[in-house]
C-alpha cells in the first residue's frame, strides 16, 4: 500500500494567488490538490499545514473515502468553506495518486467517459452591450457552443463580471477591498436589452448564460427571469443569495428561465432542498470548495435523481488543478450539464503545466495518469503571495449589499 510520507502547502501568485497541496508517498507517486479560497487563501493554507497534514502522515493513500470521512467527521466542526476546501485539496491529491499508481487518468477510475468532452462556456463581457456582443462573436469564432453575457450597466461605475481584460475577469485585487455601488432598478432595465440584442446578433444556435451574482431578492429574480424568457437562456445564475433555499420557490413560481446556483456551496447540505424540490436546474458546486471529487459525486448523485445537472464553477480563482479535476468529474458523471471555463493567464499555465485541452467548444482532461496537471515548484516559488480581496458592494444610499 502507498503510504503518505509527507505533504506540504505551496502558495504562489503567478498573477493571482493559488494554494496547492502536494502529497508524497513511499511508492514515488505524488499527488496535488487545489486549496484556493479567493480572498481568504492563507486560512486554508494554515488549516492544512497546522491541522490536516499531521493527520495524513503514515496513512494508506488508496483509502480516499476513509480519509475523507476521517477529515470531515474528525474535525467535529463540520462544513464551511475553509474546512471543505482543505478536505477537497486532500481528496484531489489522493485521486491524482491513485490514477498515477493505476496508470490511468482519473476519469477512468470514475467509470470512464460518459461523453466525448465537456461543453464549456466562456465569458463575454464589455463596458456596453456592443462590446459584449463583439467579444461573444470572438468566442463563437473559436468554436464555443455557450457564452455568458455580462455588460456594464448605464449609470453604474462598475458592474460584476466586466473587466478590461479580453477573455477573463479577475475581481480580486488591492490591499483592501474595492467598494462598488449597485442599483437593482438600473440593472433590471438593462439586462433584457443585453439579451434582446445578444440574440439578434448571435442567433439561436449558441447557448447564452447570465450571472446575477446574488444581487436580487427572490421576487425581483422572478421578474427578471420572466423578462428574459423570450431569449431562452441556458441559465440564470445566482439570482438571489441561497442561504435560504426556500427562497427559490418564489422564483420558480414566476419563471421558466432555468436556474443555476451553488458556486459558494460547500456541501450537499447547502443544496439538499434546492435539489429535492427541483427549485434549480443546474448545481454549480465545484471540486475545490465542495469537498473534492468524492463529495461532488455525492452531490451529483442526489441531483441526478431530480433531473438537476452539473454546471461547475470554473473561474480563474480555481487553479488548473481544480479545472483538471472538474473535467475528469464532468467527463464521467451521468448528469453533466456544462462547465465554466475562464482561461488562466500564460503565467499561471506555466506554473501548472496541464494535459487538458479545448476543441470545438468541448474540453477533455487528457489521458495522462492521474489528474494530468503538475506544479512547477521552482517557478511557483518566484511568485510571492500578495494579499488580495474580492470587492464589497453597497446600494446607492450606502447600504451594504451582496457583491
Ligand atoms: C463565476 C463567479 C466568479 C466569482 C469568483 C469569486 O460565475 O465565475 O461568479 O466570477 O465572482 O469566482 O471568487
Ligand atoms: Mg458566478
Amino acid at each position: 500500500m502507498p503510504r503518505i510520507t509527507s505533504a506540504r502547502v505551496i502558495v504562489t501568485c503567478p498573477g493571482r494567488n493559488f494554494v496547492t497541496l502536494k502529497i508524497e508517498t513511499d511508492e514515488g507517486a505524488y499527488g496535488i490538490g487545489d486549496a484556493t479560497l479567493n480572498g481568504r487563501e492563507l486560512a486554508v493554507a494554515s488549516y492544512l499545514t497546522d491541522h490536516v497534514i499531521p493527520c495524513l502522515i503514515g496513512r494508506d493513500a488508496h483509502r480516499i473515502e476513509d480519509i475523507w470521512q476521517y477529515l470531515y467527521k474528525g474535525a467535529y466542526w463540520r462544513r464551511g468553506p475553509v474546512t471543505m476546501s482543505a478536505i477537497a485539496a486532500v481528496d484531489m491529491a489522493l485521486w491524482d495518486i491513485k490514477g498515477k499508481l493505476a496508470g490511468m487518468p482519473v476519469y477512468q477510475l470514475l467509470g470512464g467517459a460518459a461523453r466525448e468532452g465537456c461543453m464549456v462556456y466562456g465569458h463575454a463581457n464589455g463596458s456596453d452591450i456592443a462590446e459584449t456582443i463583439e467579444r461573444a462573436h470572438e468566442y463563437l469564432e473559436q468554436g464555443y457552443k455557450a457564452v455568458r453575457l455580462q455588460s456594464g450597466v448605464p449609470g453604474l461605475a462598475a458592474t460584476y463580471g466586466v473587466s478590461g481584460e479580453r477573455f477573463y475577469y479577475e475581481p480580486a485585487k488591492g490591499s483592501l477591498p474595492d467598494e462598488t455601488v449597485w442599483s437593482t432598478s438600473k440593472y433590471m432595465r438593462h439586462v433584457p436589452q443585453l439579451f434582446e440584442k445578444g440574440r439578434n446578433a448571435l442567433g439561436w444556435d449558441v447557448h447564452l448564460l447570465h450571472d446575477v451574482h446574488h444581487r436580487l431578492t427572490p421576487i425581483e429574480a422572478g421578474r427578471l427571469g420572466k423578462d428574459l424568457e423570450p431569449y431562452r437562456l441556458f441559465w440564470l445564475e445566482d439570482a438571489t443569495p441561497a442561504e435560504n433555499q426556500a427562497g427559490f420557490r418564489l422564483i420558480r413560481q414566476h419563471t421558466t428561465t432555468p436556474l443555476a446556483v451553488g458556486e459558494i456551496f460547500n456541501s450537499v447540505w447547502d443544496a439538499k432542498q434546492l435539489i429535492e424540490e427541483q427549485l434549480i436546474d443546474y448545481i454549480r458546486a465545484t471540486v475545490v470548495h465542495a469537498g473534492g471529487i468524492t463529495h461532488l459525486r455525492r452531490i451529483a448523485g442526489l441531483a441526478d435523481l431530480h433531473q438537476v445537472r452539473t454546471g461547475c464553477h470554473g473561474a480563474t480563482d480555481l487553479s488548473p488543478v481544480s479545472m483538471a479535476a472538474a473535467l475528469h468529474f464532468g467527463l464521467s458523471v451521468p448528469n453533466f450539464g456544462i462547465q465554466e471555463y475562464m482561461r488562466h493567464t500564460a503565467e499561471t499555465d506555466a506554473v501548472f503545466p496541464h494535459a487538458y485541452s479545448l476543441s470545438n467548444g468541448l474540453m477533455h482532461p487528457g489521458d495522462k495518469p492521474g489528474l494530468g496537471v503538475d506544479i512547477d515548484e521552482a517557478l511557483a516559488a518566484k511568485h510571492e503571495y500578495k494579499r488580495a480581496y474580492l470587492p464589497v458592494n453597497r446600494l446607492e444610499d450606502g447600504t451594504m449589499w451582496s457583491w
